[in-house]
């Protein structure tokens, strides 16, 4: 029930964020990312590496669907980039696959299923 309502909370946000925003004629786009994230201290990594990245304007991640909803401006970047850009932190991007190296640097717990260690 909680979880719904954080659903309907976040979809209401995002749909009243990108109406005033049209309204501004700022154009922004929202995309929902599947991801790797496995717990909480992932959200936290994800979060904070979106809030560094050219022309994302918000991110929020649903750690128990593992989904990251991205808002960005489509002058700025685009999907690729913002999946590239999580791939970067070391976590699967839709069909965009973790960096290596990044994935290799997470703790135990953020790792996929525990099955690569
Ligand atoms: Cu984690």
């Amino acid at each position: 029930m909680k979880n719904l309502i954080t659903v309907i909370l976040i979809t209401l946000f995002a749909v009243s964020s990108n109406n005033v925003m049209a309204q501004k004629a700022k154009k922004t786009e929202a995309i929902v990312i599947k991801t790797s994230t496995q717990c909480g201290m992932c959200k936290t990594r994800i979060e904070k590496a979106m809030a560094y990245e050219k022309g994302i304007l918000s991110s929020n991640l649903n750690v128990e669907k593992a989904e990251l909803t991205v808002i960005y401006k489509p002058s700025k970047t685009s999907p690729d980039k913002i999946r590239e850009a999580i791939s970067l932190v070391g976590y699967d991007a839709d069909n965009v696959k973790a960096n290596k190296k990044a994935y290799d640097n997470l703790p135990g717990c953020c790792k996929k299923g525990g099955m690569d260690h």
